[in-house]
């Protein structure tokens, strides 16, 4: 199909007229990008058969069960991992078709919010690309994250829609359609062997699967992302069907339904219930199929849990391994704790999921039953251990004080835990997680994050890809670690210039997307200093508002201070019901408004917020960063992945000891990175024992309080919408040390703009050394780390 240039024009132009019955003169952009697409999926079906059929042999099988994947687009990034893209680049480009707006047709597949849900998706990558059996299962959401839309800077919500014209790379597969039971009651029967128990009288929910093709690296590879849609079913007989419908549909409407009240908090349960039940059924399925006992299910299969979303996983495994196969407890319970694996994504409490009995119990009857039950004998074991020691096995029981603690569980539950950075583990290990460090230190290890380089570099960056390709060989597409290859060239005053013109070329590009989105003209030789990630208090996107701010005050009161010209880009979606990071959003917009119209500054600071952040805007804005903001109050952001992306297209870190940022700073030394601020022992200290008053930060820094009084004195606004930040940081002290660390932010900034203005050389060293030591944070490395230590495949 793709292997003659006229024999792929003739039949690309043929199906296009037998689908659309339309001349291909007059075809549109969207229907070109179909026909490609489905092109595409025909070509790789032998593969997809083969990698299936060559699975069927027995070997081990991971699931990574998640409730989110945040994929972006595929078209131009399976081409890519096919081999064609520049081939199909031209052959199009001979017909009239630019590519690039082929690929500018298809929706982002938006099913995540942030981090965590763009993990999943890098790593279905790395598993396919490394050639291991490692496939997804997760919710077909009707509507992925909402659209961003800016109001007068407020952020107005928009349901996203994603599947409005079909969606090409999906396959639809009725017949491997499961049924969920909510509801009902558990039955007792009484049995020569024993009592069983039975769910009766359910409400059932018809889960159908489709199918989304992974392609791997080099195109030998193709595993399968295997997404649920909720379907009323034949099995229940409903008085009032339009209601039954409504409420089965809305299981697969909306990814992270507003969960205020008890309605949308069953919604999510139900939804975490669904997406386990129809995907072990899929996994037991395909295991016997292929000649595997029960007994030896973890033998054969890993089932990995994507934070604590997927844990019901291990309860379900249990109902079926005893309710529907007779097996003991003893023996259905090695089964499941060694088939799964668990990973935490954060320690903020109020991340950590609990479900209150009320809800849990009659919605999953017999779910909470064996809940109960692996409670029991998980604080008999603890009172073996630990005899008398009510209190401590309080703490970690995992249902308690009318609620299941959903992590306690999935520890219990599994062969191993892990956190995502070594920072993270570490806090796991001695502070959050500690109890059950104790009890079982066996199960706890880290895996550092990472990012696919395949979609973060040769995807969003063909200009830099050329250049390393140029440079080192492409060795390092399929292996990153030979970008290490780069660091010589670091003393190559001519790489060095070209590498500078790939960073311009990109901030061009991305100037030109500003100036069409917000009519914002910024110069690409001014320092584009980028923060983009969700908005969180934690993420101190506040700290670098403020910082702006500063630098206006100065730039106005202090003829004789001077600083390089700054573009200053955010991107950053709020949580629909997070009112203080909406009212950051408002900030970063007024703060913008101020700065970008004043005669006195223009041209030096410029503030842009681009609207909707998404994967595919995270792909143009990334590779033109000069400097990455990775400004999180240590300790909390688990690992951060968008650190390593801005690191290996040669941006250099703005950032705080926290997350992985300890392990890039590992890889660059410290001469190559702005490292300032609190440490995490600091942090925790202070949060343990007291002794931080932000109210003396106010009183004895005269740029803090000049900028703070601005948030309140109608020189941003005449309605009070500041009150709360200015709140927050004074009558509330300051909960992420915002006040604390400013002036250290504030001298590394000065010292980033120094270098970058008085020693550019010096400034692309530094680039070349980040992008030679970023290959580490490939997920290839991550991904071989799991397989090795945890999956055993
Ligand atoms: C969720 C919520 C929801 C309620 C409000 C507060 C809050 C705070 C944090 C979260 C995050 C949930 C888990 C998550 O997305 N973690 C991210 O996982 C990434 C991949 O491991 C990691 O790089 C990020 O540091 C981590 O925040």
């Amino acid at each position: 199909m793709f292997s003659e240039k006229n024999a792929f024009q003739e039949s690309f132009k043929k199906r296009l007229e037998q689908s659309y019955s339309i001349s291909f003169n007059d075809s549109t952009r969207a229907q070109q990008f179909v026909t490609l697409s489905q092109m595409v999926r025909e070509h790789i079906s032998k593969e997809w058969i083969e990698t299936n059929e060559r699975y069927r042999q027995g070997k081990k099988q991971t699931y990574y069960l998640s409730i989110e994947f945040l994929l972006g687009r595929l078209l131009g990034q399976n081409l890519i991992n096919l081999g064609l893209y520049e081939t199909l680049e031209t052959w199009l480009r001979d017909i009239g078709i630019p590519l690039e707006e082929l690929e500018n047709v298809e929706p982002d597949a938006g099913l995540g919010n942030g981090g965590l849900g763009r993990l999943a998706a890098c790593f279905l990558d790395s598993l396919a690309s490394l050639g291991l059996p490692g496939h997804g299962f997760g919710i077909r959401y009707k509507h992925g994250l909402f659209e961003q839309k800016m109001v007068d800077g407020f952020q107005m919500e928009l349901p996203e829609n994603w599947l409005r014209y079909g969606y090409v790379w999906e396959v639809r597969k009725s017949d491997l359609a499961v049924e969920v039971p909510f509801w009902g009651s558990v039955d007792v029967v009484e049995r020569k062997e024993g009592i069983k128990f039975r769910h009766v009288d359910a409400e059932y929910v018809k889960a159908v699967p489709y199918d989304i093709p992974v392609i791997g690296y080099g195109g030998e590879t193709v595993n399968t992302l295997r997404l649920w849609t909720a379907e009323t079913s034949s099995f229940t007989l409903n008085q009032d069907v339009l209601k039954y419908k409504k409420e089965t549909e809305a299981i697969s409407e909306f990814l992270y339904p507003d969960d205020s009240n008890d309605d949308g908090k069953i919604l999510r349960l139900k939804q975490q219930y669904f997406l386990v039940s129809a995907s072990i059924r899929s996994i037991l399925r395909q295991h016997l199929n292929n000649g595997g006992k029960l007994q030896n299910l973890h033998e054969r299969v890993a089932i990995h849990i994507n934070d604590t979303h997927p844990v019901l996983a291990i309860p379900e495994l249990m109902r079926v391994l005893l309710d529907d196969y007779q097996m003991s407890w003893e023996d259905a319970w090695h089964v499941t704790e060694n088939t799964f694996a668990y990973t935490n994504h954060t320690t903020l409490s109020e991340a950590l999921e609990r479900w209150p009995i009320r809800i849990f119990r009659p919605l999953l009857p017999r779910i909470f039953m064996i809940v109960e039950e692996i409670n029991e004998r998980f604080c008999k074991s603890l009172w073996e251990q630990y005899p008398g020691e009510w209190e401590r096995i309080e703490k970690m029981a995992i249902v308690a004080k009318d609620e299941v603690r959903m992590a306690h569980l999935a520890i219990a539950g599994s062969h191993s835990v892990n956190g995502v950075a070594w920072l993270h583990t570490e806090i796991l290990k001695n502070r959050e997680m500690n109890d059950f460090y104790q009890f079982s230190p066996q199960k706890f290890n880290n895996k550092t994050n990472g990012i696919t380089h395949r979609r973060w570099l040769l995807k969003a960056n063909p200009e830099l890809t050329a250049l390393l390709t140029d440079t080192i060989g492409d060795g390092f597409k399929k292996d990153a670690s030979e970008l290490s290859k780069l660091a010589p060239f670091a003393e190559d005053s001519a790489f060095l210039e070209k590498l500078w013109n790939v960073k311009l070329k990109r901030k061009e590009i991305l100037a030109k997307r500003i100036f069409e989105q917000n009519g914002i003209k910024v110069d690409p030789t001014s320092i584009f200093d980028v923060q983009v990630k969700r908005l969180h208090a934690y993420k101190r996107q506040l700290l670098n508002v403020l910082h702006i701010l500063s630098l206006y005050n100065k730039l106005k009161k202090e003829p004789s201070f001077h600083m390089p010209p700054r573009t200053f880009i955010f991107g950053a979606k709020a949580s629909p019901g997070y009112f203080y990071a909406k009212r950051i959003i408002k900030l970063i917009h007024s703060v913008a408004d101020l700065v970008n119209n004043d005669p006195d500054t223009k041209g030096i600071i410029t503030v842009v917020f681009m609207e909707n952040y998404r994967v595919s805007l995270a792909e143009d804005i990334i590779p033109a960063a000069d400097i990455s903001e990775q400004i999180s109050t240590a300790s909390k952001e688990a690992s951060g992945t968008g650190n390593m992306k801005f690191m290996m297209n040669g941006a250099v870190t703005m950032g705080t000891l926290d997350g992985a940022n300890v392990e890039i700073l590992e890889q660059t030394g410290p001469d190559d990175i702005f490292i300032f601020g609190l440490k995490a022992e600091e942090v925790m200290a202070y949060e343990r024992d007291g002794g931080y008053r932000s109210m003396d930060y106010y009183h004895h820094d005269s740029l803090i309080r000049r900028t703070l009084d601005q948030l309140v004195n109608g020189k941003l606004d005449d309605e009070g919408l500041f009150d709360v930040i200015y709140d927050s940081l004074l009558a509330e002290n300051d909960q992420y040390f915002v006040l604390k660390d400013f002036e250290a932010y504030r001298i590394a900034q000065e010292e980033a703009g120094r270098i970058y203005e008085q020693d550019p050389e010096r400034w692309r060293k530094m680039m070349v050394k980040n992008i030679s030591g970023s290959g580490i944070f490939s997920s290839d490395r991550t991904i071989k780390e799991y397989a090795n230590e945890i999956w055993n495949i």
